[in-house]
């Protein structure tokens, strides 16, 4: 635990077959160019920035049903997967840089490889556990957390380039904030499996202290256990994040963002972090890419111990007059 806070890891995952547009795979580029490292080195850690793995092209993926590119998301998860195992391993805090959201099925299951009582927070629009037969687009960005469920296990298909894993998290391991967009058969799972999830109107009505008082109770009061906070940036509002895949009005303030990833640094358990779905290709103009991307960083960097009132850190008293 307590080494673990002190050496942060970045990986690049850049990759976007799970998804149809293009432009997400340069989400690392754009995040890092923002001042990623630069940010991180300010809040006294070692950083190790493990740069960009290499995801292989595969050839004759056809869709498994509607499911596109099955082996090829399967072979870059698993990559992936041994990759976040490997970081967290050698006692890292590892901050994962997508990429599209299909990279939540390989960072989370190679986190459980080492932290199988890991808790997970999904920041989102969407709530991304689409089965293959409840999905209406096919993507895999909207499916990886119905691969993790084991209360899901007997509705999911065998998906080729997936036979590497099998599901590992509890539903009530799991704390959704930020939904507004959620599909009919997802809608139908959350309520089945009571999963506990706080959309864009229970922050209207809770405010966002509340609703963090109880993620974090419903995820840690029974024990204190690794967080796995996996934050798409399509949560925060379109105004502050338009260069992304799947917008959606109606989202996150930027103090709300902010104010979530606070409380999870002051728990003290954040293990591993994705931040994923920045697409520069996307943004209406570069100033459009760049405050996405800035945002991703701020995002970061208060997940990771960044305040907003500031810290003292070497000053011990106040400069005397000479
Ligand atoms: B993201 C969608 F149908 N639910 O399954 C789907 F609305 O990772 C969108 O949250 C998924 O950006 C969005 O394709 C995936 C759609
Ligand atoms: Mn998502
Ligand atoms: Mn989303
Ligand atoms: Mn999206």
């Amino acid at each position: 635990q307590q080494s673990r806070a002190q050496s942060v890891a970045v990986l690049g995952a850049p990759f976007s077959r799970g998804q149809k547009r293009r432009g997400v795979e340069h989400g690392p580029k754009v995040i890092r160019d923002a001042g990623l490292i630069e940010r991180l080195s300010g809040l006294d850690y070692s950083i190790h920035d493990f740069g960009d793995l290499k995801f292989h092209h595969i050839e004759n993926d056809e869709p498994y049903m509607e499911v596109k590119f099955p082996r090829t998301v399967g072979a870059a998860n698993k990559k992936l997967s041994g990759a976040v195992s490997r970081a967290i391993g050698a006692g890292h805090t590892l901050v994962m840089l997508g990429g599209d959201h299909s990279l939540g099925i390989g960072s989370v299951e190679g986190h459980a490889q080492q932290c199988p009582d890991l808790c997970l927070i999904w920041v989102d629009a969407h709530a991304d556990i689409n089965t293959p037969m409840t999905s209406p687009s096919g993507n895999l960005h909207g499916q990886p957390v119905a691969f993790m469920l084991k209360e899901l296990q007997d509705k999911m298909p065998d998906i080729p380039g997936f036979s590497w894993m099998k599901p590992f998290l509890s539903s009530s391991d799991l704390v959704y904030i930020g939904l507004r967009d959620v599909d009919p058969g997802e809608h139908h799972i959350l309520k089945s499996l009571g999963i506990q999830y706080f959309t864009m109107r229970d922050i209207d009505r809770l405010g966002i202290q509340r609703v963090m008082e109880v993620t974090l109770d419903h995820l840690l009061a029974r024990k204190q256990r690794p967080i796995h906070l996996s934050f798409d940036i399509d949560a925060f509002d379109p105004s502050l994040a338009p260069a992304t895949g799947t917008p959606v009005n109606g989202g996150l303030t930027y103090r709300e963002g902010i104010y979530i990833t606070e409380e999870i640094h002051n728990t003290g358990l954040l293990s591993v972090m994705d931040l994923v779905e920045v697409n520069p290709i996307l943004g209406a103009n570069p100033e459009a890419v760049e405050a996405t991307a800035s945002l991703a960083v701020d995002v970061i960097a208060s997940s990771l111990g960044q305040t907003r009132e500031g810290a003292h850190g070497v000053i011990d008293e106040i400069p005397s007059v000479k």
